[in-house]
């Protein structure tokens, strides 16, 4: 039994007072773009497109939940979130591009690529990701040169081969194709998880030392729970209610944690991915509260 209980509630009153901080950061963040190529492409309109138009935040909140426990600078905090927004807004302009999933409906607005075209899609996926990396550098980011090592180290391994790109690799390969539930495990913890985890290991490393092997241990449960929710709200959500195309996984015979268990214990198994985010945090006391949070709001969401 863990001594934290998580409230999704209390996270969405948590979150309240990071969400306009972390959209001027994203604004911010998009102003750095020459004029030359504002005014002879709609490049800076697509990233625009891609990053601000809502999303979760989840991966920016996750750093600041962590970097909160270690006590790091909210303003670093926020540079390192919106670093992390821009790389999670280009995953999902290049995931949904016809060569890939082939969406049209992202966030109830139509996808990059049908609003300003494949070409432009493509290049602005591009370009936040480089801005993500360019913000890790700047000189606006206020912490030793060491931590920013360390964080594009974090970043750069967890979207490349070994992680977010390796695992969509994986992916785009076995549409229609059988994985075992081990190979999938491994898709999803390299393709959803590995950016999950970057975020909460990059708010931390903006912050006091301590042990992170339980943050660890949490952030790989909750990548899982979060990849778990996602399959059971496809599975039993509308278009609508979840403002991307809904059942796109069964439609395309996508190995998913659905088809694998059933609804009712992939149900039943997100319930056992958050006792054992709960029991994770349990070293860090209090301080963990708003992880604990985090966790069940992401839980939360199939209910
Ligand atoms: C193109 C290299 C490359 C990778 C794409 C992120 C990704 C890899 C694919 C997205 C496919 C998908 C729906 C995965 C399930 C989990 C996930 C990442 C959902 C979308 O993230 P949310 O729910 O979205 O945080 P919002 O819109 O809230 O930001």
């Amino acid at each position: 039994m863990s001594i934290l209980e998580g409230s999704a509630q209390a996270f969405e009153a948590w979150a309240n007072q990071w969400r306009a901080p972390i959209e001027a950061r994203l604004l911010q963040g998009l102003s750095d773009v020459d004029r030359a190529v504002l005014e002879c492409s709609p490049l800076h309109a697509a990233m625009a497109h891609g990053v601000l138009n809502g999303g979760k935040r989840v991966r920016a909140l996750a750093a600041l939940a962590a970097g909160q426990m270690c006590a790091a600078p909210a303003d670093a905090l926020l540079t390192v979130a919106a670093a992390l927004e821009f790389v999670h807004a280009y995953s999902l302009i290049h995931d949904d591009l016809p060569c890939m999933d082939d969406d049209v409906l992202r966030r109830g607005l139509p996808t990059v690529h049908v609003a300003f075209g494949e070409a432009q899609a493509l290049l602005a996926g591009d370009a936040l990701q480089t801005h993500a990396f360019a913000l890790l550098v700047s000189d606006t980011l206020l912490m030793p040169a060491a931590t920013k090592i360390a964080l594009l180290q974090t970043l750069s391994h967890a979207i490349g081969a070994n992680g977010m790109a390796g695992g969509q690799a994986i992916d785009v390969q076995h549409v229609g194709l059988e994985l075992s539930l081990e190979q999938m495990q491994t898709m999803h913890s390299l393709k959803t998880g590995a950016l999950l985890r970057a975020s909460l290991l990059m708010g931390a490393q903006c912050g006091a030392a301590l042990s992170l092997e339980p943050l660890q241990t949490y952030a790989q449960q909750l990548g899982l729970l979060f990849q778990v929710v996602d399959d059971v709200l496809d599975a039993s959500q509308s278009s609508h209610v979840l403002g991307k195309t809904a059942g796109k996984d069964a439609a395309a015979n996508k190995p998913t944690y659905v088809r694998a268990l059933g609804l009712n214990d992939a149900r039943a198994y997100v319930q056992t991915l958050y006792q054992n985010c709960l029991s994770a945090l349990t070293p860090y006391g209090v301080r963990a509260q708003p992880l604990a949070d985090l966790a069940a709001y992401c839980a939360n969401r199939i209910h």
